[in-house]
């Protein structure tokens, strides 16, 4: 049996109606990624960091999963033990498909962080510094639970041991432009496992998969997820 590695990227979400962030007229073409994705520049302008998160946080309760949050949930379903998804977004549209072996290595919109007594809570609401930490009660000291540009990823250990263990790494709708999470491929290879890109387009680090495909994620990854689980994936399986 193969164990497989997942990494998503903003690729998959694109088709529910989420923006990317570096495709032509994405989200870092709109902001200033330092101003908004950094410690800096929450503590320079912290209302600015709130309402944009508060924005995200809006648009991503109006969109739904799409044929590819399924069919990833579907893969996981039929091999409960043997797949781990990791996805660099910040949305929930992957456990609301039904995935539940799943990391969410750059934080959670749908997550508040309050910096006094360090508790991450559910949150859907709009973050303001008047927002009450429901843990300690404290206020003014709550923040996205987001991994800025900066800060440490979450939850890097077992994600390098899935990958150095892995036999199958699939890499969908990610540039592959941040680090470390653009370094997976070459763990996962270096590992021994087959190496899957699936992506609108090429991406600048295609060369280093041994298979790619391109198109439409609602498009390339059930038709992936159908031919590995009908064992036409060539390799073990
Ligand atoms: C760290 C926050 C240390 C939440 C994000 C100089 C050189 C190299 C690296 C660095 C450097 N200087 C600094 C760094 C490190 C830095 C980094 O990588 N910078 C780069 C950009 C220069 N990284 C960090 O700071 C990270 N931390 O390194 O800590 C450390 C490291 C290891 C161990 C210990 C300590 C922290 C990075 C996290 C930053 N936070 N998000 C939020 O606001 O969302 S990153 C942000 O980018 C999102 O998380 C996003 O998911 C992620 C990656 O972007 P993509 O998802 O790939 O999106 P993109 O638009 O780029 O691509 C979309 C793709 O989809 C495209 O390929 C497109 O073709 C495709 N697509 C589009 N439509 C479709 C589609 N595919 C299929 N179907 C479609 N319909």
């Amino acid at each position: 049996m193969d164990r497989i590695v997942i990494l998503t990227g903003s690729g998959i979400s694109a088709e529910s109606g989420i923006s990317t962030f570096r495709d032509k007229g994405g989200i870092w073409a709109q902001y200033d990624v330092r101003d908004v994705a950094t410690p800096e520049g929450f503590a320079r302008n912290p209302a600015m960091v709130l309402e944009f998160y508060n924005m995200r946080r809006r648009l991503h309760q109006t969109v739904a999963p799409n044929a590819a949050h399924a069919a990833l949930a579907k893969l996981e379903a039929a091999h409960p033990s043997e797949v781990l998804l990791v996805t660099q977004n910040v949305d929930a549209l992957h456990e609301r498909a039904g995935s539940r072996n799943l990391i969410h290595m750059h934080g959670e919109v749908f997550k508040a962080w309050c910096t006094s007594c360090d508790v991450r809570s559910d949150w859907v609401d709009d973050l303001s510094a008047e927002s009450q930490c429901p843990a300690c009660s404290g206020t003014g000291r709550m923040r996205p639970d987001v991994v800025w540009f900066g800060e440490t990823p979450y939850q890097l250990d077992p994600i390098i041991a899935a990958l150095r263990a892995a036999t199958l790494f699939i890499s969908i709708g990610t540039s592959g432009t941040v680090y470390p999470a653009s370094q997976f491929v070459d763990l996962a290879g270096r590992s021994g496992a087959r190496t899957v890109e699936l992506n609108l387009e090429p991406t600048s680090g295609a060369a280093k998969f041994s298979h790619t495909r391109h198109g439409p994620a609602t498009e390339i990854v059930p038709a992936f997820v159908d031919e590995f689980l009908n064992g036409g994936f060539p390799g073990r399986s």
